[in-house]
C-alpha cells in the first residue's frame, strides 16, 4: 500500500509527497504534531496539517531568515527567536560567534521534545549553552519583555491556532520595544501566490510597515511550501536591508551556506511584479 501525506494550499490545490512511515503523531493542548520519513524530502514535521519543514529543504528557510538580518547588523548580540521551537534557526545562530544570548520563545514544549527525538539535525543546536528556552507564549513574552534585542526573528507557523497572536499589531508593537535603538525584526511572512496566503502577507505587511521605519520583504525557493516562493519580512529601526549589507565583512565569517550567498542577499529582495503589487496595495 503506498502511503500519502499531503497538504492543502486551498481547497483546490494540495501537494502530496510519499511516506514510507509514521515516526510520531501526537497532541498537545495546542496543536496536532506529525513527524513523518518520507521518500523525497526526508524526514518531516507537520502541525496541524501543515508542513513545518523537511530534512531536504530546511536549510534554506532557516539560511535565510538568519543570514540575511546577521549579514546587515553590524554588532548582533542578543537575539531572539519566537517560535521556532524545531531550532533550526537557533542552529544557524550559534554559528556566530558575536552572538552571545538566545532566547528562544516556544509556547508548545512537545514541538521541541518531538524535535529533539525525531530532527536532531535541527534540534541539536537548542543545547547550545547560549541558548535559553521559555515556554510560553510569544505575544505575552514581547510585551512583559525588560531586555532589549538587536534582532528578533518571528519563525512563527501560519497565522491560524496558537500562531494568530504573531501576527497581531499588538505584538509587532512589543518587539519594536523590546529591540535596541538599531535593532531589526524578521518575520516568516508567507506566500503570495495563493489567495489565503497572500492575505495574510499583506495583513503583515500593512502593520509591520506602518510600525517601522523601514519595512522590505524578501523571498526564497522552498519547494515544499505553498507555490515554492516564500517571503520574510525585513522590518527596521536604521539599517536598510541592502544599501547596509555588510557583505565582505561576512564572507571574512566563513560561513558556509548552501543557499545564502551575499550576492543572493541582494536579489532576494527583488520581487515579481504581482508581489510588489500587493505590497504596495497596503503601504
Ligand atoms: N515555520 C512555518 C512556515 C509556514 C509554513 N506554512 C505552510 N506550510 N502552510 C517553519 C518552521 C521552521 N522553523
Amino acid at each position: 500500500m503506498e502511503l500519502w501525506f499531503t497538504e492543502y494550499f486551498t481547497d483546490h490545490a494540495r501537494f502530496s509527497m510519499r511516506i514510507a512511515r509514521q515516526l510520531y503523531s501526537g497532541r498537545s493542548p495546542l496543536q496536532k504534531i506529525d513527524v513523518y520519513e518520507s521518500l523525497e524530502f526526508g524526514r518531516v514535521l507537520v502541525i496541524d496539517g501543515m508542513v513545518m519543514l523537511t530534512e531536504r529543504d530546511e536549510f534554506i528557510y532557516h539560511e535565510m531568515i538568519v543570514h540575511v538580518p546577521m549579514a546587515v547588523h553590524p554588532n548582533p548580540r542578543r537575539v531572539a527567536v519566537v517560535g521556532g521551537g524545531d531550532g533550526g534557526t537557533v542552529r544557524e545562530l550559534v554559528r556566530y560567534h558575536q552572538v552571545e544570548e538566545i532566547d528562544l520563545v516556544e509556547v508548545d514544549k512537545l514541538v521541541v521534545d518531538v524535535c529533539r527525538e525525531y530532527l536532531p539535525a535541527t534540534a541539536g543546536a537548542l543545547d547550545d549553552p547560549r541558548v535559553t528556552i521559555h515556554y510560553t507564549d510569544g505575544v505575552e513574552y514581547m510585551r512583559d519583555c525588560r531586555t532589549k534585542y538587536d534582532l528578533i526573528i518571528v519563525d512563527s507557523t501560519d497565522p491560524v491556532g496558537p500562531g494568530e497572536g504573531l501576527f497581531t499589531r499588538e505584538f509587532y508593537v512589543s518587539c519594536f520595544a523590546a529591540l535596541t535603538d538599531d535593532g531589526i525584526m524578521v518575520n516568516q511572512h508567507e506566500g503570495a501566490f495563493y489567495e489565503p496566503d497572500a492575505k495574510a502577507c499583506q495583513r503583515a505587511h500593512a502593520r509591520i510597515a506602518e510600525l517601522f521605519p523601514i519595512s522590505r520583504v524578501y523571498q526564497a525557493n522552498i519547494p515544499t511550501y505553498a507555490s515554492g516562493l516564500w517571503l520574510f519580512g525585513f522590518a527596521s529601526k536604521q539599517y536598510h536591508p541592502v544599501r547596509d549589507l555588510r557583505g565582505e565583512e561576512w564572507n571574512r565569517l566563513g560561513i558556509t551556506t548552501r543557499y545564502y550567498t551575499t550576492d543572493l542577499h541582494t536579489g532576494a529582495f527583488a520581487l515579481p511584479a504581482y508581489v510588489e503589487k500587493l505590497l504596495k496595495e497596503v503601504e
